[in-house]
């Protein structure tokens, strides 16, 4: 019985896969235009960023598209494949649960969970820096 739900939701993964990576691919293009100051003065704020994710997670996804759309240049870190980022990720932030935001700082940085209030976090962040 757990062999056959496993295949379904391989299955199910196999399906939504391509439509989440187009969705991925049409939506995640920069709406937001700034000056190259500004610019550059995000890239000094999110060059202590780190997104930790899985490639496919629609959460994930939907993150990374809000990234891309507010011009972010944020580091990825596949929490899924990639063993190391896994362990950071279940060591730093205390769970395995993707999106992350890692924010690096003097205080040991933090660790955001939560789709939402990653995105919440980094509009305040792009209207700040604006
Ligand atoms: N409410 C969370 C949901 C995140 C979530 O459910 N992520 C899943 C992947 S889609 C996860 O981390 N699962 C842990 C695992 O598969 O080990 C958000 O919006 O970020």
């Amino acid at each position: 019985m757990r062999a056959v739900i496993r295949l379904f939701f391989k299955l199910v993964r196999l399906i939504v896969t391509p439509f989440l990576l187009s969705w991925e691919w049409l939506a995640g293009r920069p709406t937001v235009h700034r000056s190259a100051q500004a610019q550059q003065r995000l890239d000094a704020v999110t060059a202590g960023m780190t997104l930790y994710q899985f490639k496919t997670c629609p959460f994930c996804v939907k993150t990374r598209i809000h990234i891309k759309r507010l011009g972010l240049n944020i580091a990825t870190r596949d929490a899924q494949h990639d063993q190391q980022a896994r362990a950071e990720l279940q060591s730093g932030g205390g769970k395995i649960q993707v999106p992350c935001l890692r924010i690096a700082g003097d205080d040991g940085g933090m660790w955001l969970y939560e789709s939402t209030a990653i995105i919440a976090h980094l509009d305040a962040l792009a209207a700040d820096l604006r």
